[in-house]
């Protein structure tokens, strides 16, 4: 099936609105060509690899958009389906997931870029949808739910720089984040950032299971997390050497708690209120993320050591909303793979119960 709803996509600078027909129906504009080549030759490595919706039909809800000048047209496709995850100390969960991993990729971006977003659904008994709070763009046109084996793409404008969470909104919306259904979106801002160590860092509850809508709606989770997992990188380190620019990109998915978000130790010189650079704060201890929230940690280390990344709300710290940031003279180099980003997160294949 392939759905057009293209008169609620007119955008008032659009030259083409007036109520005519839209013009891609009857040709295809030149600078839609050279729009679909550059998104080809710029997609993003990661959002290659979560691979394409061959196969099935694609709804798309509105006409193409174009860039702000010099931004690119970015292809991202996240498939939603559940795997069996692993949530604390080798015991696995099922949980519902953007491909196949908890959180979802990161999707990154420059302010002034077109997202060409395709959500295909592959799990077969639930519909899911996607919420990405960096666009702006009709909820009940493009977050809507999407059935089993169907797919649904829009376009949206990235505006804004900043560090943003995207997220299944199908109802309940609690359960589809309860069990695992959110990520981050990055939008680099137009003149650029520093070069820097950078990290993903999304806290959230883990509950009882998918059947578990009572403790979530009760707040009574079993774990609390960054990226996936109790006390991911407690075993496992992140790691920086002293001096250097470290950014951390910090969302609280939830879908209850907020995260009191700090680093034993030392002191963030620089938060960026939604990560973007003019909402910033100088010389913070810390800095709270609320759930649906977002913000940038900039941070030099001096001397080298164990430095704990926490929510001090201890009562989740404990429950494992715990890391250590490791910071030593002949840590690796850092690297600029999308992977890096979230160290030891791995997307696993669809859940055959
Ligand atoms: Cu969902």
């Amino acid at each position: 099936m392939f759905r057009m709803r293209t008169g609620q996509a007119r955008r008032s600078d659009d030259p083409r609105a007036g109520g005519r027909p839209p013009a891609w129906r009857r040709w295809v504009p030149p600078a839609v060509v050279s729009m679909a080549l550059v998104a080809l030759l710029v997609t993003p490595a990661v959002m290659r690899a979560a691979g394409g919706p061959t196969g099935i039909d694609i709804a798309r809800t509105n006409d193409p958009i174009q860039p702000d000048r010099g931004g690119r047209v970015v292809d991202v496709t996240l498939e939603s389906y559940p795997v069996e995850w692993p949530v604390a100390d080798g015991q696995t969960q099922v949980m519902w997931t953007f491909n196949g991993q908890v959180p979802g990729p990161v999707v990154r971006v420059r302010q002034g870029d077109v997202v060409r977003f395709t959500l295909v659904n592959r799990d077969p008994r639930l519909p899911h949808s996607a919420d990405l709070h960096a666009a702006r763009t009709p909820w009940d046109r493009d977050f809507r739910d999407v059935p089993p084996g169907k797919s649904l793409q829009f376009y949206w404008k990235a505006e804004y720089p900043g560090v943003w969470m995207y997220h299944c909104g199908t109802q309940p919306v609690i359960l589809h984040i309860g069990n695992g259904m959110f990520g981050v979106v990055i939008v680099d801002p137009k003149e650029g950032r520093l070069p820097a160590r950078e990290f993903v860092l999304v806290q959230h509850e883990i509950y009882g299971g998918p059947n578990d809508l009572t403790g979530m709606l009760a707040d009574t989770p079993k774990y609390v997390a960054f990226n996936g997992e109790r006390n991911r990188y407690a075993a496992s380190p992140l790691q920086a050497r002293p001096g250097e620019l470290i950014r951390l990109y910090v969302v609280d998915a939830g879908p209850n708690r907020s995260s009191a978000f700090h680093v034993v130790g030392t002191i963030f010189d620089r938060v960026e209120v939604n990560g973007n650079p003019r909402n910033t704060l100088y010389g913070i201890q810390t800095y709270t993320v609320p759930p649906g929230g977002g913000s940038v940690f900039e941070l030099r280390i001096p001397e080298e050591g164990r430095y704990p990344v926490v929510t001090h709300a201890f009562n989740d710290a404990t429950a494992g909303a715990l890391g250590i940031l490791e910071v030593r003279k002949d840590a690796p180099a850092a690297s600029p793979a999308p992977d890096a980003l979230m160290p030891g997160v791995a997307s696993r294949p669809p859940s055959t119960d």
